[in-house]
């Protein structure tokens, strides 16, 4: 009992010792609570809440430098998840992923993952997206990639429930995380699976609801483009796309022919930051 009487006073001494954020222009500030603290590899990362908030949202994360240089950001959602080993990547080095939330409906999930060398190293960084950012090891070399998706597609064509999300997977080159779609066919089988369903669906009249042509046909082709596999996705283009089959609905474009909508394709996709190098010849 008196252990952890000691213990107690002694955390209560090192929260003690820190005083909160302040944030210029804070959303959810002034913050209170510590809710919790981390020390690693001469790096301190402390939570911070607002304990009066009423939204039941705000943190802030205050990172400290091995030389004492102090970084405050806050979010509705943030958490520091630490990986296997605190060592993610099998590197050697200390890592550690940062996790955000921005709040709403769909958006916005952030994911980082930290080296805390010094100074630290930004290895891989997802921002602001639709999908949080998720690692797995998908090819069992022992390193885990990381994968989300490209929301760049979301009311382009059509709603945002009827919008693909193609996957994209990064992978660990030795240096940082980068994109490796056409390495993981495995991360597709299931977009593919059901676009296809979607498709043959469409073709049978089988489905109640009709999405528009256009989002019906994106579904089948960005895979195949975020692939790197360009024909296959100009040949499921041509497959699954009806120019006109139904009247636009004036809110979304619509396309007079399968080429037209093709270009239209290629500009948003080379546009994204997420878009696949073309490997094929
Ligand atoms: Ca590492
Ligand atoms: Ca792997």
């Amino acid at each position: 009992m008196r252990y952890f009487f000691v213990l107690f006073c002694f955390l209560g001494l090192v929260f003690a010792q820190s005083n909160p954020p302040v944030i210029a222009d804070s959303v959810y500030g002034p913050y209170d609570n510590l809710v919790s603290r981390l020390e690693l590899s001469g790096y301190t990362f402390e939570l911070w809440e607002n304990s009066s908030d009423s939204n039941y949202g705000g943190r802030a994360l205050r990172t400290i430098s091995p030389d004492g240089e102090i970084i405050e950001t806050e979010d509705f959602m943030i958490d520091i998840v630490q990986t296997e080993n605190n060592d993610l990547n099998k590197n050697g080095i200390t890592d550690l992923e940062i996790q955000s939330f921005s709040g709403g409906a769909h958006c916005c999930f952030s994911t980082t993952l930290l080296e805390l060398s010094n100074p630290a190293s930004v290895v891989f960084d997802h921002a602001f997206s639709e999908c949080p950012a998720l690692s797995d090891d998908l090819d069992g070399d022992g390193i885990p990639e990381y994968q989300s998706c490209d929301d760049r597609w979301a009311y382009e064509y059509c709603s945002y429930a009827e919008s693909p999300l193609p996957t994209v997977v990064w992978k660990w080159n030795g240096e940082n995380y980068e994109i490796a779609n056409a390495e993981f066919p495995q991360a597709y089988q299931a977009e593919i699976a059901r676009a296809l369903e979607l498709f043959l669906s469409l073709k049978a009249e089988t489905v109640e609801w009709t999405p528009t042509p256009e989002c019906s046909a994106l579904a089948l082709t960005l895979p195949y483009l975020y692939l790197g596999q360009e024909k296959l996705a100009y040949e499921a283009l041509k497959l699954s796309y009806t120019p006109n089959k139904i009247e636009d609905d004036a809110i979304f474009a619509s396309f007079d022919s399968v080429d037209a909508f093709w270009q239209s394709i290629l500009q948003i996709y080379n546009e994204s930051p997420l878009h696949t190098p073309i490997s094929q010849p």
